[in-house]
C-alpha cells in the first residue's frame, strides 16, 4: 500500500456517512445538465482527454474496482466501506497519473455550468451538512497527497 492507498482510507472513513446520505436511487443521478449542451459537450471532451492520458493500469485498477464495488451494494444502492475506498484509491492513482492541469480542464469545464450555484446546495438541501462538510474537508486532505504523488 503506497500513500494513497493510505490516503484513500481516511478519505473513505471519513466521507462514507456522507455517501450513505445520497439517494443514489434518485433518478437526477442519470439525468445530464442540459442548459447548455455545447458546454456540455465541451466538458465531455475535457474527460476524454483526461481519460486518454491516464496510466493504462490504473485505469483499468479503477475499472475492476467500481465493478467490484457495483457487484457489493445493499438495497439502496451503496457499496460496503471496502469497495468504497478501493474506488478512492484507484481513482486517486488515475488522477495522481495525468498532469495537474487536465484534472483542473475538467473541474473548470463543469464549473462553467453546473458545481457552483445549482448542484452544489442542491446536493447539502438532501444531505446532513456537518458530514458534508467532514467528507469536504477529508477530499481536501486526500488531494494534497495526490498532489505530492504526481
Ligand atoms: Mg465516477 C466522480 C459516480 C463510475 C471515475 N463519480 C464521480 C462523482 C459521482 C460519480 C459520485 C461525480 C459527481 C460528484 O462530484 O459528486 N461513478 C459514479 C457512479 C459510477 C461511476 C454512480 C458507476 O459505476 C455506476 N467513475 C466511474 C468509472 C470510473 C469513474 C467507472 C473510472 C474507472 N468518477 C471518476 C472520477 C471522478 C468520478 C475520476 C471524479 O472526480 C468525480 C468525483 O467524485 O469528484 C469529487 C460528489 C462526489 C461523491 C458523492 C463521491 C465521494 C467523493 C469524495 C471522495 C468525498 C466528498 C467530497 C465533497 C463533499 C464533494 C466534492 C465537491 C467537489 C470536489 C467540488
Ligand atoms: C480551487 C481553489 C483553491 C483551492 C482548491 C481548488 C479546488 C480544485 C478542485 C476541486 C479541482 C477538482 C477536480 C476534480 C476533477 C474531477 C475529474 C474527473 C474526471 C473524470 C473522468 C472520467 C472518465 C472516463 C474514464 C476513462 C475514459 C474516458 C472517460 C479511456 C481511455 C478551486 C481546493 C485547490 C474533482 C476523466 C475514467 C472511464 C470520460 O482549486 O483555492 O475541488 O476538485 O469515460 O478514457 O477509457
Ligand atoms: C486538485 C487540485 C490540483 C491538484 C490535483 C487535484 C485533485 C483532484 C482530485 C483528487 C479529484 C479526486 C476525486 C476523487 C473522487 C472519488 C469518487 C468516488 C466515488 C465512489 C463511488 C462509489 C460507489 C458506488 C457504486 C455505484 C452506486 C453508488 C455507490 C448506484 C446508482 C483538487 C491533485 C489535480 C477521489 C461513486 C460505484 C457502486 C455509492 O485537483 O491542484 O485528488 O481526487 O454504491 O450507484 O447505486
Amino acid at each position: 500500500a503506497d500513500k494513497i492507498d493510505d490516503a484513500a482510507k481516511v478519505l473513505s472513513e471519513k466521507s462514507y456517512p456522507f455517501l450513505k446520505e445520497i439517494d443514489w436511487t434518485d433518478g437526477v443521478y442519470g439525468v445530464l445538465p442540459t442548459a447548455k449542451p455545447l458546454d456540455v459537450l465541451k466538458a465531455i471532451d475535457k474527460m476524454l482527454v483526461m481519460g486518454a492520458a491516464m496510466d493504462p493500469a490504473a485505469l483499468k485498477a479503477g475499472v475492476l474496482a467500481h465493478s467490484e464495488a457495483i457487484g457489493r451494494v445493499d438495497s439502496k444502492g451503496v457499496t460496503t466501506l471496502e469497495d468504497y475506498t478501493a474506488t478512492n484509491a484507484a481513482i486517486g492513482h488515475m488522477i495522481a497519473s495525468v498532469p495537474a492541469s487536465k484534472t483542473m480542464d475538467v473541474y473548470n469545464a463543469f464549473n462553467k455550468f453546473s458545481l457552483g450555484k445549482d448542484v452544489g446546495p442542491y446536493m447539502m438541501s438532501k444531505v446532513n451538512a456537518e458530514d458534508a462538510k467532514a467528507a469536504y474537508k477529508a477530499f481536501l486532505e486526500f488531494k494534497d497527497v495526490v498532489k505530492a504523488s504526481q
